[in-house]
């Protein structure tokens, strides 16, 4: 019996020793140990020992079990030690090389000027005012005094949802509610999107984006509508910069303009950019109109106002010489990357 566990032992350990793989380890160890294994099966046998004879051979049945337990054990902790080793190697990360670069992004040309534009107002006081770009036919049309037949609000022209509901087709809508909630003073910019009834060319598009200004408050003047203006133009074409009004109708304004800036390219003198007139349009603009400050709740006997209006997009194309307004909308990075 002493011969069959000394067996036992040394076949167990040349087999842990050179088994392949860690899996094997287990079934070597349900081999000798388990219930049905070959160690268990000794171990019952000894009942027909002599006694004196039994508690050795149980002695050494018992350092047999635990030499094999020991060297599954160490086994185990020499693969679990290679395999760490394994993946240290190969896992292994230089954290010294240089990095994926991830193409960074800009604004887009048209929030570029928007911004700019926004940036002139506030610091010239005015703050930014926002609003829905569903709109009520009153906000955009009726308290602005565009009367019922008039062509802006032809179906043609004009995106209606219902027959009092509609796409904005201008940010007035926006500073006609302003001036119903607030009193003066007020000063206002509202950008902002805004919708009209046209097929998409080299100059429009159904949607676009415009930036008015509103101010109302005792006392004001075309005087304050010029130098405003002025300063404006000042700031966003460059120093010197002249403007100048010439007569024209808006049926929220009275008087109104349309305003020209002298020509940032030759300053003045005439060029290939103003089509030789030396002067570029940029905007509309005037005073509020009594029926419109009346519409509003607000006394045109007491307070008066002037208000403008410019085309984000034809200030961009102005300013960076774009000859197509869909080059803004198609998303190709050939031409946002230019900015
Ligand atoms: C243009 C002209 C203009 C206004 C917009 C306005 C707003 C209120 C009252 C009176 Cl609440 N006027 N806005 C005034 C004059 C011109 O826009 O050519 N826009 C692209």
């Amino acid at each position: 019996m002493r011969e069959t566990l000394e067996k036992i032992r040394e076949s167990a350990l040349q087999q842990i020793q050179s088994v392949g793989e860690i899996l094997g380890l287990e079934q070597i160890r349900i081999r000798y140990l388990g219930k049905k294994g070959e160690l268990t099966a000794v171990l019952r046998g000894m009942g027909a020992l002599p006694a004196e004879e039994r508690p050795k051979i149980g002695e050494l049945a018992n350092r047999v079990r635990a030499d094999i337990e020991e060297a599954i054990a160490a086994r185990q902790r020499r693969e679990q030690a290679a395999a760490l080793e394994k993946r240290l190697k190969e896992e292994r990360l230089d954290v010294t090389m240089p990095g994926t670069p991830v193409p960074a992004g800009h604004l887009h040309p048209l929030t570029r000027v928007q911004r700019q534009l926004e940036d002139i107002f506030i610091g010239m006081g005015f703050s930014i005012e926002e609003g829905p770009e569903v709109e009520l036919d009153y906000y955009n049309f009726q308290a602005l005094n565009i009367p019922e037949n008039h062509p802006a609000r032809d179906t043609q022209d004009t995106f209606y949802i219902t027959d009092n509901i509609l796409l904005r087709s201008q940010t007035s809508a926006v500073q006609a509610r302003a001036m119903e909630r607030s009193k003066p003073p007020i000063r206002i910019i509202s950008p902002g999107r805004v919708y009209r009834s046209d097929a998409l060319d080299a100059t429009h598009s159904p949607l676009f984006h415009q930036l008015e200004g509103l101010v109302v408050d005792r006392g004001i003047t075309m005087g304050d509508l010029k130098g405003t203006l002025e300063i404006f133009a000042g700031k966003m074409f460059g120093e010197g910069t002249r403007i100048r009004f010439r007569p024209h109708h808006f049926p929220f304004t009275e008087p109104s303009a349309e305003v020209d800036i002298s020509c940032y390219v030759c300053g003045g003198k005439g060029c290939s950019l103003c089509k030789g007139e030396g002067w570029i349009e940029i905007l509309g603009a005037g005073m509020v109109h009594p029926f419109v400050l009346s519409n509003c709740g607000i006394d045109p006997e007491v307070y008066s106002g002037f208000a403008f209006g410019m085309g984000i997009e034809r200030i961009a194309m102005k300013v960076y010489s774009i000859d197509d307004i869909r080059l803004f909308y198609e998303n190709d990075g050939r031409f946002l990357e230019q900015f």
